[in-house]
């Protein structure tokens, strides 16, 4: 039996009361094995690992940093077909796609921060009225605090670490309870890399307990969060107190909006990834779709052509397109909204259903599904579903689709297709989301910017941004008059 245990300060340890719970694989629905559940106690034993060795790795050159990330990186590469084996097993995600997507971003994500890191600058300023010169010094917070969701579990964990370590600092990790096996496997490859201990600390177990006390924890000055929106609020209220930078990526309700002239068959194929890919369990999916009213039929029918050659299968099945969802309660959290879809005056175009997969019968599998809605003001329309399932809807002006688009509490992404190049820059403009898709979907490049606007969150990733959350800014005004 696997047993998950915390990595701190450069070696696996039990959790201190030596409590687990189970881990779970959502394909099959069995246990495989079993997760510390970690309290306080652990997180206070590797904080203090990370304030030790704080001490030289705040001192290390970024020469040095810059190559052990890289060797991070090498080794994830290395590892690639058993970090995908685990993450597939361990989340429910077709293999195909943790081979070709998550964990090769996982390792890109270290080669490029450690890139990132050697290109890093600050500003300074020459004198304006006396003579002097100020410049600006980005220091390393300290020990900083990044929490994880299950939906990629590698890929974000290592989107937020990477950069932390990058710029100095030391971590306390908290990937989620749900999926946390491959967090636990990167500990080894991080010491074989040659990370000094105690630079990367991993905690496993309850957000409410383990997670709730590396945010209340008094010297842990800064939190990278991804997960949802309630847990992301509940986050900012006992950070706000102790007065910690934040950083919080949270759920999406993104509107994908589709106009008469765009280039049909690119749209068409791209509509069907950022509805269904990694079971709709993308914070970027394009879970609206607004169509133009004379595409509406045709792209209706086309779509869902396409969907039925959608193959709900095994994850583990190289020929896979939708593996299992996550877990059961998540499961039965999605079913929960296509049983809403009457009393919300919509209709289900296609799918629906949960679906037994042979030699997975228990394993927590849905159906893709497409629901037409009346009106964009529906709960199907309003809240973050986060399973296979899109809804759609016809729009007459671009003035009704921005409107449609922006009329939601979410704002993250927005995708647009249309070849006018006016009508793409207004939307661009107007839309109120973190990021804008002309022509495209999740096409990511990892020096911009990345994060949400309104109930999507605080901050941004990526490129210089996250390298700037993770460094304090000091300026230092020196006059030589
Ligand atoms: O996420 P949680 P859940 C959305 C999606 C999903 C919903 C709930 O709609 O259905 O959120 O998912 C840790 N203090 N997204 O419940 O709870 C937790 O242990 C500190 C969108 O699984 O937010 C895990 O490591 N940490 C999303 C992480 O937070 C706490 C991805 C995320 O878990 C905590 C996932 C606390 N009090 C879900 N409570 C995205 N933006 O991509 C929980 N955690």
């Amino acid at each position: 039996m696997i047993a998950v245990k915390n990595y701190i300060n450069g070696a696996y340890q039990k959790p201190d009361r030596d409590l687990w719970l189970d881990a779970i694989d959502p394909s099959t629905g069995k246990v495989y094995g079993k997760i510390s559940n970690s309290s306080s106690e652990d997180v206070e034993r590797a904080y203090q690992a990370g304030k030790q060795a704080f001490k030289t790795w705040s001192k290390t050159s970024v020469e040095k940093r810059s190559e052990i990330l890289s060797k991070i990186a090498d080794l994830i590469e290395a590892n690639i077909d058993k970090l995908a084996e685990a993450e597939s097993m361990d989340n429910g995600k077709p293999i195909r796609l943790a081979k070709t997507v998550d964990i090769p971003r996982a390792a890109h994500n270290f080669r490029f921060f450690s890139h990132a890191i050697t290109q890093f600058f600050s500003e300074s300023h020459d004198q304006i009225s006396q003579k002097s010169i100020n410049f600006t010094l980005r220091q390393p917070i300290g020990v900083v605090g990044c929490i994880s969701p299950w939906n990629l579990p590698l890929y974000l964990l290592t989107w937020k670490i990477a950069p932390a370590l990058a710029a100095g600092n030391c971590v306390v990790a908290k990937p989620s309870e749900v999926a946390p096996y491959t967090a636990f496997l990167l500990g080894k490859l991080c010491s074989e890399a040659g990370l000094p201990k105690g630079v990367l600390n991993m905690i496993h177990g309850c957000g409410a307990t383990a997670g709730q006390a590396i945010v209340e924890h008094p010297d842990i000055k800064a939190i990278s969060f991804t997960g949802g929106t309630q847990t992301g609020a509940h986050i900012a209220k006992a950070a706000a107190p102790l007065f910690k930078k934040l950083s919080l990526e949270l759920g999406g309700k993104n509107p994908n909006i589709i106009f008469a002239d765009c280039d049909y068959e690119n749209m068409l194929q791209t509509t069907v990834k950022s509805s269904f890919t990694n079971q709709g369990q993308i914070c970027l999916c394009g879970s609206r779709i607004f169509v133009e009213k004379s595409l509406y039929n045709q792209f209706k029918c086309d779509f869902i052509e396409k969907i039925k050659q959608l193959k709900v299968g095994l994850p583990s099945e190289e020929s896979t397109d939708i593996g299992a969802l996550v877990s059961k309660p998540h499961l039965d959290k999605v079913l929960g909204y296509i049983e809403k879809t009457a009393q919300e005056r919509a209709t289900i175009l296609y799918g629906g259903n949960r679906v037994f997969v042979r030699g997975g019968e228990d394993g927590y599998y849905m159906q893709p599904t497409v629901i037409e809605v009346s009106s964009n003001d529906c709960i199907l329309n309003q809240e973050e579903i986060f399973g296979p399932v899109v809804t759609i809807m016809p729009f007459e002006t671009d003035k009704e689709a921005l409107a449609l688009a922006n009329a939601v509490p979410y704002g993250l992404s927005a995708s647009i297709w249309t070849n006018n190049l006016k009508r793409s820059l207004h939307f661009s403009e107007q839309l109120q989301t973190g990021i804008v898709w002309v022509n495209t979907w999740m096409q990511r490049d990892l020096r911009t910017p990345f994060g949400g606007v309104k109930s999507s969150g605080v901050g941004r990733e990526g490129g210089f941004e996250v390298l700037r959350f993770f460094t304090e800014a000091k300026n230092v005004c020196i006059n030589y008059e």
